[in-house]
């Protein structure tokens, strides 16, 4: 299917060359799906992109909790999560000053020279985006940042004044890719595009095909209905990798979401 013809007014207006490209990658795999591999180990991360890669459009890593971490080593993920068509994602959530964000684009991890996208608060105020912008520009790559607006847990500080102001910086931002919004409540999620309106994307965690609830104060809501409601992406964690088998649970995911769109 053509990506205009799916995705319509989205892909008319989103302007970021990312969100084009996650809405191309989208089609092809027939997959709204962002995987969460919150997984301990190279190894881990390299294996279940081999198992589900063909259902998934980008990789979303929290680089700091991977145990034997080296950037030489990384390169076998972002091998694989290449091979497999995917986007490379960052949930780095930085919220320093626009300085130090440049800096913890660099460092051990080196996060500018392989994410296409990144997770930023909104807290610290535009800066923090313009930092990690400018250390794209060094190593000479394009790259989106996601704004969180809204959050997942229970009792997030993140209330409509906060989400309101955050708008308003992404739409300022012609970095600013869109934004996380909350997966596990619809009706929120609603609002929330209502107010983002078709330039942006909204990219959702907190969805589960099963459980009502995570561990530590993670809510869950329906994949299909946060689709409907708005969302671009499911970013989908323990529902994949926690599944008895991964690859079936993200055909699953791909074709809940899938079908939410075309629905949309
Ligand atoms: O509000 C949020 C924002 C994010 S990015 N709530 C979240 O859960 N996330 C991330 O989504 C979180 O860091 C984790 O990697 C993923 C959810 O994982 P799951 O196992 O609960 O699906």
């Amino acid at each position: 299917m053509k990506a205009e013809d799916a995705w319509g007014a989205r892909w008319a207006n989103c302007a970021h060359p990312l969100s084009h490209q996650f809405m191309s990658i989208a089609c092809e795999k027939e997959s709204l799906v962002v995987l969460a591999a919150d997984l301990p180990t190279v190894e881990e991360i390299v294996q279940i992109i081999e198992d589900v890669g063909d259902h998934v459009c980008a990789l979303k890593t929290h680089v700091d909790m991977v145990e034997d971490f080296n950037l030489e080593e990384w390169g076998a993920v972002v091998d694989a999560a290449r091979s497999k068509g995917m986007l490379l994602f960052e949930d780095r959530k930085f919220a320093d000053i626009g300085r130090v964000a440049k800096t913890q684009m660099g460092g051990l991890y080196d996060i500018r020279v392989w994410s296409d996208l990144v997770t930023s608060h909104s807290v610290s105020g535009p800066d923090v985006v313009d930092g990690i912008a400018e250390a794209w520009d060094e190593v000479e790559r394009v790259g989106g940042v996601l704004l969180l607006a809204q959050m997942s847990s229970s009792g997030n500080l993140l209330e409509d004044s906060y989400t309101d102001k955050t708008l308003e910086m992404g739409t300022a931002s012609p970095h600013v890719v869109g934004y996380i919004g909350n997966g596990s409540n619809p009706s929120e999620l609603g609002i929330l595009r209502s107010k983002v309106g078709e330039g942006k994307m909204i990219w959702t965690p907190g969805v589960n095909l099963s459980s009502k609830e995570g561990v530590l104060g993670q809510r869950y809501g329906n994949p299909s209905e946060a689709v409907r409601a708005g969302s671009d992406a499911i970013i989908v964690g323990s529902g994949i990798h926690g599944a008895t088998e991964p690859m079936t649970a993200a055909r699953e995911y791909a074709s809940a979401s899938w079908v939410a769109l075309l629905e949309r």
